[in-house]
């Protein structure tokens, strides 16, 4: 989040940023910009008692703002703020009330929207090969992983170092629903009262269990549940593209169109996807299964105002390989915006 990063962004013609507060690399030798790691995760959790100011986000929006960019989001709980609301721990409501806090701060600093992933497992089981056209790094999925999550892990990183070998306590997707809606039944005035909308992610890999763990949001339909559950202007989509391409059921374009049309989805990750679960492998944006143009022309029609960020692009071969493959993401979908605007003015 330094001066070089915002004015790439503005450069490459981008007019609100999604901006990213976990360390998702703490302490890993693995710090590439998709984080796959291994089954002890990605790195490790942030502290739990250190929740983030509200100096420090209102100094981020000021930076960015100098680069005329707006915050349209924060993206991420640090597991370490959540784990026990996730997992439906001991110090569950001691947690919602630092998330409580967060929420109130992040309204105050200016910042109009968080984006959240309710999943115990969090993105976990993927793969990275050279999947994208010319062989270009990306990340996928090779078959179902069903390796326990160990005790002391939440949200693919790490609570405690090194995580116990025990296994997690099972859970069913009911006890998942619940801790949900538990979530949302506390926070969401909160949401409501700070201007702060809470946006959901599906769950990547979209399966119904990945690491013994079951997931909450791995079909389209299960997105409208998640929205009926605590009906609310400020509950709403983090509405990720790639994610809905990945998922055996459903039809991306319909459940677009029916999501826009409630005014639920808050902003869209937007990547392209070849295959289904449990084979799949993220492309860049012009290649593979979907058809982004039209998913852009569904959102435009359906009045959508919110923003459209890149997710994930394969890295290409220079010396900044993350760059160009955003650099490229964002030329093509602002190429496809301006199209369909002056189609339709
Ligand atoms: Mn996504």
């Amino acid at each position: 989040l330094d001066d070089e990063n915002f004015q790439f962004a503005a450069q490459a013609g981008c007019s609100d940023v999604v901006i990213h507060l976990v360390d998702y690399f703490r302490g890993s030798e693995d710090a590439t910009d998709q984080p796959i790691g291994s089954l002890s995760g990605w790195g490790e959790a942030g502290d739990p008692e250190e929740l983030w100011s509200f100096e420090d986000l209102r100094d981020i929006r000021e930076r960015a703002e100098r680069w005329n960019l707006r915050i349209a989001a924060i993206e991420n709980f640090d597991p370490a703020h959540w784990s026990d609301v996730l997992l439906g721990g001991p110090r569950r409501d001691t947690q919602l009330e630092g998330i409580k806090t967060l929420i109130r701060r992040v309204g105050r600093a200016g910042i109009p929207c968080i984006g959240y992933n309710f999943s115990i497992a969090g993105v976990a089981g993927r793969t990275m090969g050279p999947y994208a056209r010319g062989d270009a790094l990306s990340v996928g999925m090779e078959g179902p992983v069903d390796t326990p999550v160990p005790r002391g892990m939440a949200w693919n990183m790490r609570l405690r170092n090194p995580p116990d070998p025990e296994p997690l306590e099972e859970t069913t997707h009911g006890q998942l629903w619940e801790r949900v809606e538990y979530f949302l039944r506390a926070v969401i005035p909160v949401a409501e009262e700070a201007g702060v909308v809470l946006a959901a992610h599906p769950d990547d890999p979209p399966l119904p269990s990945v690491r013994s763990t079951p997931r909450l949001v791995h079909r389209p339909d299960l997105y409208q549940k998640l929205i009926d559950l605590v009906p609310s202007p400020n509950n709403q989509l983090e509405y990720c593209l790639g994610t809905l391409g990945e998922m055996t059921e459903g039809d991306v374009y319909d459940s677009t169109r029916a999501y826009a049309r409630q005014g639920k989805i808050a902003y869209v990750h937007c990547r392209n996807v070849s295959g289904k679960v449990p084979f799949y492998r993220e492309t860049f944006i012009d290649e593979g299964a979907l058809d982004i143009p039209k998913l852009l022309e569904i959102l435009h029609e359906k009045n959508f105002g919110g923003v459209v960020i890149p997710d994930h692009s394969p890295r290409m071969a220079c010396d900044a390989p993350w760059h160009a493959g955003m650099a490229f993401a964002l030329g093509y979908l602002r190429a496809s915006i301006q199209r369909i605007e002056e189609a339709t003015q």
